[in-house]
């Protein structure tokens, strides 16, 4: 009888559970953009709004920027703003993270052994480079956002799809190591994609 109770509890959750989902994809809609540029398919980017209405929390589960076999894991991390970011040293050597000059924020975590992870929570907007200043061959970006609708675009398609959008009017603009941003307005309807393209956009210098 109890068992039978508790089964029948766990279906009750489980229903809510999955009404909860439908209804978040139902009340909101997609974002589809690409970037129009061949330079955009030699490497990942990020395409994301500018600037939503609300606060956002950082999320508990920390992203991560991994390093193995001397490379960042990914190349390109976009994160909300308050994001506290870990950053394992996951190889059989030493490494160094840094940001240089330029970046939105300046640190150095030191040369840390195998094994360690150090983290760093990004309180400012932008892009910071990450460097290493034991192996100059790597590199890595992490894009602070303001919000959560951020998307890495593929690197066979330059395109990036932003999920569970609310309804609105918004700028959306793209981050790539090679090229400038460019800005478009998009209006999102609940349940739909609104496309969005970023034609030729210039390289960077
Ligand atoms: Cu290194």
């Amino acid at each position: 009888m109890c068992v039978r109770l508790l089964l029948a509890g766990l279906l009750v959750l489980s229903a809510c559970h999955l009404a909860v989902a439908q209804e978040a994809s139902e009340n909101t809609g997609t974002i589809q953009a690409t970037i129009k540029s061949p330079y955009a398919r030699r490497g990942e980017g990020v395409v994301f709004i500018k600037e939503a209405k609300g606060e956002f929390k950082p999320p508990e589960e920390h992203p991560v920027m991994d390093q193995q076999k001397l490379v960042f894991i990914p190349h390109v991390l976009p994160v909300v703003v308050g994001s506290t970011v870990d950053f394992p040293n996951n190889d059989v050597v030493r490494h160094n993270v840094f940001s240089p000059k330029k970046s939105a924020e300046q640190f150095n975590l030191g040369t840390y052994a195998a094994g360690v992870t150090k983290r760093r929570t990004f309180n400012e907007i932008g892009e910071i480079k990450l460097l290493c200043n034991v192996h100059a061959e790597m590199s890595a970006f992490i894009i602070v956002c303001q919000n959560p609708y951020f998307a890495v675009t593929d690197k066979k398609t330059a395109s990036g799809t932003i999920e569970n959008v609310p309804p609105g009017d918004y700028e959306v603009t793209f981050w790539h190591e090679r090229l400038r941003g460019k800005t478009a307005k998009v209006t999102v309807k609940a349940g739909e994609t609104a496309k969005v393209t970023f034609s030729r956009p210039s390289r960077k210098r």
